[in-house]
């Protein structure tokens, strides 16, 4: 998938005057780009079998958008198919322009089958790799597809430009239909089955049965520089990515630049990406490209299947390209539970410019983030461990979505009823987080609950995992921001020592932060984008069971630092 600019596209030109070409210098004109998502049900076979899956335009996965910063992108989404639909920007801050998040019942009601909604919104400084997908039930499973951002026209990456570009979005593919797998889930209150395969741009590659002539095979050539934008898009797992025989120079995460460093694995988070160079500097031939499972929950069943795709060397010799005779180079994946692999990664993380992190705190939160357990409802059999309901909270409030209004117009209509405002600013019961907690402290509080910013306020936020039934590494996703994590570690955050570690010079930013098993995360932003945002485990199993928040930031003064009036077409509930 080279940089293909869509045939939808219509490419307006924005108050730049066109100078010849001996006058050029990077101008600050931008775009209007215009696609028509419609969401539909498309036959695809996999792993042996033909099956309707949901698809934007009956593609999957969906269509690549690329475009500039500055840019505006207008997205009229049509839903033909049979369940609700909203589409999110992954990402995307959405400066003033909540309205275009998509996050069911946060700052929309759905796209109902035969209805549609036009997203509206411009990309503001943010340059790299994003992704959109659909943020509704399990959709996303096959609706999902890049969004790359290009630097302004003119204006230069900050390491050497690659000769190509690829996305790669890594996948979870269910030999059923993903709504059905949810739906079964809630019913029993059980873990939801497990996908079947992982896949590199929708195709699980070589160690799968049928799947074999569908393998993508990714082209190099010696010496040049090939940039790989690597997605994680699968539903419920952290992955290793790695190819053979080849070193990776880690530019970016999250569509923010970092300061590169080399490294043969990375691991991202469901909702991360990660923009590596790769050299053809080896022998001409192929190589796996390949993904895997990260498994942090001990004793959790897992994926442990392999997806691969080929690096090819176009002066390979012949026989190397389509002869089943030679097997491409192994790639060496970490084993699915080497924590220690994943730390080392993720403290090579740095900003590559300059951090303004804010050191001024107004808000000092304190979110646990884990499991627990339902007593299951009076003659009713649940499938949880010992008869219980398989459950998820943050400050032991397990979220629970409006049903009939979405929390960003009930609250800009004064609608009461829908949320309260009382979401907790540290956990109600302090605890040994991550020792062995007792058994009465597992069983949350369900509600809709959101916490109050007033527009500007620094944030300072320790998220802190806890061993409450199973610890896990959790993808904590923040719509609407991009924040800075200072400081990383094991065990319960200790707010006397661990200020220690704050890296307050050069730490990264990113949208998504993996908070590590048994352990905290620490990060900060300032509040400069007035509306609702959600904030999530983005392993889908994980929100479904609650894991969730709505952060409400207040409008501040006049136009520029209030949220926009709603679109006239925003969805009737
Ligand atoms: C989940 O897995 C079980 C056991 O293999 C199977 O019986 C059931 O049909 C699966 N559910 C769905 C929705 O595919
Ligand atoms: C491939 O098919 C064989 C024979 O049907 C089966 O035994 C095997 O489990 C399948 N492998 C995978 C990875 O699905
Ligand atoms: C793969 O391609 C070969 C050669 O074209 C063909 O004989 C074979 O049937 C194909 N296999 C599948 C599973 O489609
Ligand atoms: C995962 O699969 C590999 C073989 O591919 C096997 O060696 C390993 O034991 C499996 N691990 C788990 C936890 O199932
Ligand atoms: C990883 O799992 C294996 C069993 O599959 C176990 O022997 C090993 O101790 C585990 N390693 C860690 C770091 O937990
Ligand atoms: C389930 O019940 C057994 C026996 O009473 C107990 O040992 C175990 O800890 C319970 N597990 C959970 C998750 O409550
Ligand atoms: C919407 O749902 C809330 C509870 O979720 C309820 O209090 C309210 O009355 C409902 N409003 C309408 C218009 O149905
Ligand atoms: C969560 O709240 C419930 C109900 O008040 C309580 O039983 C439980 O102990 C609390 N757990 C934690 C971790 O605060
Ligand atoms: C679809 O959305 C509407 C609100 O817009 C809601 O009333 C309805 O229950 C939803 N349908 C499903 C299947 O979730
Ligand atoms: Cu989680």
């Amino acid at each position: 998938m080279a940089r293909l600019r869509m045939a939808l596209v219509a490419r307006v030109i924005l108050g730049c005057v066109l100078l010849p070409p001996a006058f050029f210098f990077p101008c600050a004109c931008s775009s209007v780009l215009t696609h028509d998502f419609v969401v539909q049900a498309t036959k695809v076979t996999r792993l042996c079998k033909t099956r309707e899956i949901i698809t934007v335009n009956g593609q999957y996965p969906g269509p690549t958008l690329e475009l500039n910063d500055g840019d505006t992108l207008v997205v009229k989404v049509v839903n033909r198919a049979r369940y609700n639909v909203t589409i999110h920007w992954h990402g995307i801050r959405q400066l003033r322009t909540g309205w275009a998040d998509g996050p069911e019942f946060i700052t929309q009601c759905p796209i109902r089958p035969g209805g549609s909604y036009t997203y509206r919104f411009t990309i503001q400084g943010q340059v790299g790799t994003l992704w959109w997908h659909a943020h509704s039930s399990w959709l996303r499973a096959t609706v999902y597809g890049a969004l790359i951002i290009h630097p302004k026209e003119g204006a230069p990456y900050p390491f050497t430009k690659p000769r190509r570009e690829t996305p790669i979005m890594l996948g979870e593919w269910w030999d059923a239909n993903p709504i059905d797998v949810v739906q079964e889930a809630t019913r029993t209150g059980g873990v939801p089955n497990i996908s079947d395969a992982y896949t590199i741009n929708g195709q699980p590659g070589d160690l799968y049965n049928c799947s074999r002539n569908d393998t993508v095979i990714v082209p190099i050539d010696v010496g040049e520089t090939h940039l790989l934008r690597v997605i994680n898009a699968a539903l419920n797992q952290e992955l290793f990515f790695t190819v053979a025989n080849h070193k990776f120079t880690v530019v970016g995460a999250d569509a923010s630049y970092l300061k590169p460093f080399p490294t043969s694995v990375i691991m991202l988070g469901p909702g991360q990406t990660t923009d590596v160079l790769i050299s053809g500097d080896q022998p001409p031939a192929r190589y796996y490209i390949a993904a895997r499972a990260y498994q942090s929950a001990q004793g959790a069943p897992f994926d442990n299947t392999t997806t691969t795709a080929i690096l090819e060397y176009k002066s390979a010799p012949c026989p190397a390209k389509n002869g089943p005779t030679t097997t491409p180079a192994a790639p060496v994946l970490p084993a699915f539970n080497d924590t220690a692999t994943v730390t080392a990664f993720t403290q090579s993380l740095k900003s590559s410019g300059n951090a303004l992190v804010p050191n001024k705190i107004d808000e000092n939160l304190f979110f646990t983030v884990g499991l627990g357990l339902f007593n299951c409802p009076k003659n009713f059999k649940c499938q949880g461990p010992n008869g219980t309901r398989f459950t998820a909270s943050m400050n032991n409030i397990s979220f629970v979505l409006p049903s009939n209004i979405s929390v960003l117009q009930a609250y800009t209509q004064g609608i009461p009823g829908v949320f309260t405002a009382d979401f907790p600013a540290n956990p109600p019961t302090q605890f040994d987080y991550t020792g062995n907690v007792p058994r009465s402290l597992w069983q949350p509080v369900p509600g809709t609950k959101t916490y109050k910013v007033k527009f500007g306020s620094s944030v300072q936020l320790v998220l802190q995992g806890t061993n409450i039934q199973t610890a896990e590494n959790h993808p904590i996703h923040l719509h609407g921001y991009d924040f800075y994590i200072i400081a990383e570690g094991f065990g319960n955050f200790n707010p006397k020592t661990d200020t220690a570690k704050f890296n307050l010079v050069d730490p990264p930013m990113r949208n998504t932060v993996a908070v590590p098993v048994n352990g905290w995360a620490v990060i900060r932003f300032v509040a400069d984008n007035p509306g609702a945002w959600l904030m999530h485990c983005h392993l889908d199993v994980h929100i479904t069971w609650g894991l969730a928040m709505v952060l409400i930031v207040e409008n501040g003064v006049g136009p520029s630092q209030s949220i926009e009036p709603p679109p006239a077409d925003l969805p009737p509930c």
